[in-house]
């Protein structure tokens, strides 16, 4: 019988595909603290435009509990055609966006997406979109990694 063997075996393998681009050393410990080093999110909204047809704008803050920082490459919501990661900014008294090709998470720190700076400008979206229900986000990292997160959807005209 190795059937205990291969039970042992399996938690082995599992580290080594964690850590397949970590280097030496400390690669064993790298994939344990993973685990608890998951990014956190909070305070997750989609707000719809004011005008349907519009693109609308998704906010959170996101954790980085984890001692390596953290660089969002991409946010999918379910409903939404396609989305961009936007940067808000006041030019010439004017507020304008500029695409972001990432969103940087210190070790440690929370970055915020919310009104009047960095945001998930969400196009094409479904009209089951509505006020009051709650969408699924996609996050992908820059390392490959994803995560999924709830969205509540909010009319224009809720406090965001
Ligand atoms: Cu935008």
């Amino acid at each position: 019988m190795n059937f205990g063997r291969r039970l042992l075996a399996l938690p082995a393998i599992a580290a080594l595909a964690l850590t397949a681009c970590a280097d030496g050393e400390e690669a064993e410990e790298t994939a344990v603290a993973a685990v608890d080093t998951a990014p956190i999110i909070e305070n997750a909204r989609l707000v719809l435009p004011p005008v349907s047809g519009n693109p609308a704008a998704a906010y959170f803050d996101i954790t980085n509990p984890g001692e390596m920082p953290l660089t969002i490459s991409a946010v999918g919501i379910d409903g939404a055609g396609r989305t961009e990661l936007h940067q808000s900014m006041e030019m010439d008294g004017k507020m304008m966006m500029e695409g972001m090709s990432g969103i940087d998470v210190a070790p440690g720190e929370t970055s915020s997406l919310a009104p009047g700076g960095m945001h998930v400008m969400a196009f094409d979206l479904d009209d089951s979109v509505t006020s009051g229900s709650t969408v699924e986000m996609t996050l992908t990292f820059a390392s490959g990694e994803t995560m999924t997160a709830p969205v509540a959807v909010q009319g224009a005209g809720d406090e965001r």
